[in-house]
């Protein structure tokens, strides 16, 4: 079986468990619409897909629902056998530290952004405050290495965005919400994979999405409602709440 074909196997097997796990939730609980996100994709280069889950209500430190990421392996038996590991802001290389309501991986996202051959990631922290403005939000970008997103000596390798980031567009607002949905797409197809951040507490909760071009600050652009002359632009249409593209 080749790489490709074992990836799509896996990626399917992965997709059945994010699926269940989500139903379960929902019968658990009345608030499975806020539900950790979930990604597939090879994040250690071995072959098999594995499974990124967002833990954004998560303990971490002593601060709740500061968040986590967790990434769980896949292998030969799927999903389960082969181990998972906990990202947050608690580890060294990763911008910030864990604090109560940064909800870090309330929206996470899977490419292969350096084209070194091994997939990266992008957690948002939509509860992350930007210097005394609550819930600003901040993007984290988390690059994949030979051991994973984590280095061998639990450090990981990434660069955190967010609106006051020099060249970012607009200014991190109290309520903004970056970071509350993120995903990734070739959108000017030129080989490298793009970043776009949600935003969608920006301007009265009209909302926004803010594009990193290959994952880069340079160029970055801003998608609004009032850019896209959508009828009420103005009142609270949260745009980019959630995101997806491919
Ligand atoms: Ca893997
Ligand atoms: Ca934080
Ligand atoms: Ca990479
Ligand atoms: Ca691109």
């Amino acid at each position: 079986m080749s790489k490709r074909q074992r990836i799509r196997r896996y990626v399917l097997a992965a997709t059945a468990v994010a699926v269940a796990a989500t139903a379960g939730a929902a019968l658990a609980s009345p608030a499975a619409a806020t539900a950790p996100a979930a990604v597939t994709s090879d994040l250690d280069d071995d072959g098999y897909a594995d499974l990124a889950a967002g833990v954004r209500d998560a303990t971490v430190d002593g601060s709740t629902k500061a968040g986590y990421v967790n990434v769980v392996r896949g292998g030969p038996e799927g999903l389960g056998a082969y181990g998972n590991t906990r990202i947050s802001q608690a580890r060294p290389g990763i911008p910030g530290v864990p604090e109560q309501g940064d909800r870090f991986g309330a929206a996470v996202a899977v490419a292969d952004m350096d084209h070194d051959g091994r997939d990266d990631l992008v957690a948002g922290a939509p509860g992350e405050a930007i210097g005394s403005r609550a819930k600003g939000g901040a993007a984290t970008l988390l690059l994949g290495g030979p051991n994973g997103l984590v280095g061998r000596y639990g450090e990981g390798h990434s660069v955190a965005y967010q609106q006051d980031t020099p060249r970012v567009p607009g200014v991190a607002e109290a309520g903004d919400a970056f970071g509350a949905a993120v995903t990734t797409g070739d959108y000017d197809h030129d080989g490298t994979p793009d970043v776009a951040v949600g935003s969608p507490g920006e301007n009265g909760s009209s909302g926004g999405v803010r594009v990193l071009p290959s994952a880069s600050v340079d160029g970055s652009c801003t998608i609004t409602p009032a850019r896209l002359v959508l009828a009420s632009p103005t009142s609270a249409l949260t745009y980019g709440k959630t995101l997806s593209s491919h």
